[in-house]
């Protein structure tokens, strides 16, 4: 029988997700990570953020399938076999997740609801002029399964939307920008910036004081990405300038954010603990049994990540 080992997170989280697995396929064995046991030999593992002794432990997987779309703490531990694919969650529900959560982001600020609380709070009934998208070009960086779609639904409510990706990418209703050469331009036209960029050693920081700096005068930053894509100090020193007028913030460079961190407490900055959008089970497992599935019979499957090119 086939066997699959889950890791990952906490005792609870492997559990669950094993516990899911089992439930939905009989004719695999699912075992828990379990941190003090022995090597099961297994074929394949199911894992979120694993712990590197798994790769040391289990030395006959074939494939890993990581339990999300981002494979950054995956990729980074050295003990990760060079030649063994790693297959990522695609959308799996995920992007109608950040769909919803860029779009309010977004609604939030040009519709005025922070302004609108305020006014309740003073007990002013005051109407404020109508937004107009076109004073509100949006910037998408990252066109894959989820940043494409999350352009896209952008556009479809009127707003000015542009993407950048690695490759040109032709999504319709959204201007297209790409490669490093593309970024200036791409930044200089976009007031709205969502980021849905993977982490790797070259998106690493790319929102700094220069790129955040390019932003058209009053910009805002949606980030459901990654925190290690921000260098926090530039943000804030943008957002207290003035040149930014706030951001949306579901990452963190350290997770939970620290208590204290300036975040917590800024009054033109949302936090949000990472839940963007999360793997739904029924989904995940689902897409994952049946990639599963189709290894055995020796087909080719989606969603392989290009080691290379880091996601
Ligand atoms: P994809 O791999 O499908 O898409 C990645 C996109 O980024 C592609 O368009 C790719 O370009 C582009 N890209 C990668 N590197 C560069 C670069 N150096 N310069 C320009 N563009 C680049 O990923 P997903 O859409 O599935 O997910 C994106 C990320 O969202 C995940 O990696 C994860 O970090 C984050 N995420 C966060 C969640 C949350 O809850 N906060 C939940 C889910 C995901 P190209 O098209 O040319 O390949
Ligand atoms: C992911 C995430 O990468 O949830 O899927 O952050």
């Amino acid at each position: 029988m086939i066997k699959v080992v889950v890791a990952g997170g906490t005792p609870e989280y492997t559990d669950k997700w094993r516990e899911r697995f089992a439930k939905a396929c009989s004719s695999m064995e699912f075992i828990g990570w379990d941190a003090n046991g022995a090597a099961v030999d297994a074929d394949y593992a199911v894992v979120w953020r694993p712990p590197a002794e798994l790769f040391l432990r289990e030395r006959r997987l074939k494939a890993i399938f990581n339990l999300g779309a981002g494979v950054d703490s995956l990729l980074c531990l050295p003990e990760l076999p060079r030649g063994l694919p790693v297959v990522r969650v695609e959308d799996a529900g995920m992007a109608r997740q950040m769909i919803e959560y860029a779009v309010h982001g977004l609604i939030h600020l040009t519709r005025n609801f922070d302004e609108y609380a305020g006014l309740q709070r003073a007990g002013q009934w005051k109407p404020l002029p109508p937004v107009l998208p076109r004073k509100w070009p949006v910037g998408v960086m990252g066109q894959g399964v989820i940043g494409g779609q999350v352009a896209q639904a952008i556009a479809n409510l009127g707003y000015p939307v542009a993407g950048w990706s690695r490759s040109r990418r032709e999504l319709q209703g959204v201007q297209s920008y790409a490669g490093a050469e593309e970024l200036p331009a791409f930044l200089e036209r976009t007031r709205v910036l969502v980021n849905v960029l993977p982490l790797t050693p070259e998106t690493e920081n790319i929102l700094n004081r220069d790129t955040l700096g390019r932003l058209l005068p009053g910009g805002y930053l949606i980030n459901v990405a990654r925190g290690l894509h921000v260098v926090d100090e530039d943000l804030l020193a943008l957002i207290d300038s003035g040149h930014l007028q706030g951001a949306l913030l579901d990452v963190f460079r350290e997770e939970p954010l620290p208590a204290g961190h300036p975040y917590w407490r800024h009054p033109k900055i949302r936090v949000t603990p990472h839940i963007a959008a999360i793997s739904l089970e029924e989904e995940t497992v689902s897409q994952i049994l049946g990639k599963l599935e189709q290894l055995q019979a020796g087909q080719a499957i989606s969603g392989i990540v290009a080691r290379g090119n880091g996601y």
